[in-house]
């Protein structure tokens, strides 16, 4: 249950908790045309609190807009400034930060053009995603029978509300066999990402992803990449097939929820040696120094309250 705090940033203004409503005939209710993004904000080791990479998440909130012909009603720095506003307003130094862009009640049927642009910014305390033990032990990962949009059925560069039914039905598949996480293959057979989560390989040292043709450009995706290449560590985006990941020597997935969270079973595999592996743990200890601000180098990634 998510922890109910003070105010909700709704269309410019704050509203009480629980009076930021909808009405039912909120056009995104129906039709899924609506766009989202998930962002963290942190401790620093200053005793202080940073939204971690805001300007990109608010970029990726504009470009998903522009994907599904959304307009929203106000300037990034307006989004930036609200989200934290919104932080402030609630006492939130370290937990999840969830805008909304949605189309609001008025006309109905798939062509209007009328119906009012709503934003919301909401936050809430929240952990680690697949619990604190997964991000220590590793998940047990499984591959799920649905497939991940083909690249002319939904546009994976932007983070659509819609698209999140494919991600909760391979989720709750994957869920109810008994596992944590579901890999979604793109409709040619090849490892796309998870449910929520981007996926990354390491195989002998060097570092693999797929390419961003059919999953979201993830920002944490990113930060990885950036901070393996400062380790001097090989990395390669190019696609791969599930029994690749089978006999990788690591695995993880990434993503502002899940953060860095070591795989350490697919489909029944052992992947690697079944625990996280040096690779991983690296990556991880920078990602999480970064984020709490003890990497000078990296202070441009967190935006200070
Ligand atoms: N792929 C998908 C499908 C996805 O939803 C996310 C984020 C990512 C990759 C990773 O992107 P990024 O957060 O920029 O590194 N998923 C969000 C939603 C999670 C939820 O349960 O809600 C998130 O991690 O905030």
């Amino acid at each position: 249950m998510v922890q109910k705090g003070r105010k909700i940033w709704f269309d410019g203004k704050f509203a009480a908790w629980e009076e930021a409503q909808v009405h039912v005939l909120s056009h995104t209710l129906h039709y899924g045309v609506g766009v989202f993004e998930g962002i963290r904000c942190y401790k620093t080791e200053d005793g202080k609190s940073a939204v971690f990479r805001l300007k990109e998440h608010v970029d990726r909130l504009f470009d998903s807009a522009h994907i599904v012909l959304l307009e929203i009603p106000f300037s990034r720095e307006e989004i930036c400034a609200a989200i934290r506003k919104t932080l402030r307003a609630n006492e939130l130094t370290e937990g999840y930060i969830r805008p909304i862009v949605f189309l609001g009640a008025g006309e109905m049927g798939l062509f209007v053009r009328t119906n009012p642009v709503h934003v919301a910014i909401a936050v809430w305390p929240w952990g680690a995603y697949l619990g604190e033990k997964a991000l220590r032990k590793g998940i047990r990962a499984k591959v799920s029978s649905f497939n991940r949009h083909h690249v002319n059925a939904a546009m994976s560069k932007g983070k659509v509300n819609g698209y999140y039914v494919n991600s909760v039905l391979a989720k709750w598949e994957v869920v109810k066999g008994g596992y944590d996480e579901a890999v979604l293959l793109d409709t040619e057979g090849y490892v796309a990402e998870g449910s929520g989560e981007n996926i990354f390989m390491v195989r002998n040292g060097t570092l693999q992803t797929p390419p961003l043709t059919s999953v979201l450009p993830g920002i944490t995706r990113d930060a990885v990449i950036t901070i393996a290449q400062r380790l001097d560590i090989p990395v390669k985006e190019a696609r791969f097939t599930r029994d690749e990941l089978y006999i990788a020597d690591e695995m993880f997935f990434t993503g502002t929820a899940a953060e860095i969270t070591p795989v350490r079973e697919l489909d029944d595999r052992k992947i690697g040696a079944g625990k996280p592996g040096p690779v991983t743990r690296q990556i991880q200890a920078a990602f999480f120094d970064i984020i709490r601000g003890k990497i000078p180098l990296f202070h441009h990634w967190l935006d200070r309250i």
